[in-house]
C-alpha cells in the first residue's frame, strides 16, 4: 500500500526499541483509527472514507503522519502528525504544527511519546519551518517544554 510521504524523510539518528519500527502512515492503515480513539472522538469512518481522506492528505503534500508499528503484531501503537502550513510571511516561510500525538495506553512508560516528538521536531527542522507549535492540555505543558517549546501565545477555539 502507498505511504503518505517519502520514508527517507524520517530521521535515522533516533534509535527505535527492538520489535518496533517507525514509518509513514499507509493507505491500508485502517487500524490507525482505533489508536486515534484514545485521543478523542473519531466517529464512524469506513475503509472507503479512510482511503479518500488519505488520498486528500497525500495530494496536499503537507501531512506527515508518522506511526510506530509493533513488528510482531503489525499493530500501530503510537502516532503523531506534522502539518506544514504555507505562508507569505517570513519570506514565504513554512509553519509546522504538531497534531494528534497518541500512544496506546498499554504501551505507556516506554518513552514512545518522547520518541515521536523528537522525530517530528527533527523533520520540521529538516523541512525548514520558521516555527513549530502545538496545542495541549495544561498538565502536558511540562512534557512538551522538554522538546523546546515554550508557553507563549494564548490559544482560542470555538466548536461547531
Ligand atoms: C490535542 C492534540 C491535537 C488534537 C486534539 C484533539 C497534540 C499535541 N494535540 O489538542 O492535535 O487534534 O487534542 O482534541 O496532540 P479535540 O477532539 O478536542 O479537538
Amino acid at each position: 500500500a502507498p505511504s503518505l510521504f517519502d520514508e527517507r524523510l524520517l530521521p535515522n539518528n533516533i534509535s527505535i526499541p527492538d520489535g518496533f519500527r517507525l514509518r509513514p502512515l499507509r493507505r491500508d492503515d485502517f487500524g490507525y483509527l482505533e489508536l486515534l480513539k484514545q485521543l478523542t472522538s473519531v466517529g464512524f469512518i469506513n475503509q472507503l472514507e479512510f482511503r479518500k481522506r488519505f488520498d486528500a492528505m497525500k495530494r496536499a503534500k503537507s501531512y506527515y503522519v508518522v506511526v510506530l508499528e509493533q513488528i510482531g503484531s503489525s499493530k500501530i501503537v503510537g502516532a503523531a502528525t506534522l502539518l506544514i502550513e504555507f505562508k507569505y510571511i517570513h519570506e514565504a516561510g513554512q509553519r509546522g504544527r504538531i497534531e494528534d500525538v497518541v500512544v496506546d495506553a498499554v504501551m505507556r512508560g516506554k518513552k514512545f511519546g518522547v520518541l515521536l516528538n523528537e522525530v517530528l521536531v527533527d523533520m520540521a527542522k529538516l523541512i525548514g519551518v520558521y516555527k513549530l507549535s502545538l496545542e495541549c492540555k495544561t498538565e502536558l505543558i511540562p512534557f512538551y517544554e522538554k522538546f523546546g517549546y515554550s508557553k507563549n501565545l494564548h490559544f482560542l477555539d470555538q466548536r461547531f
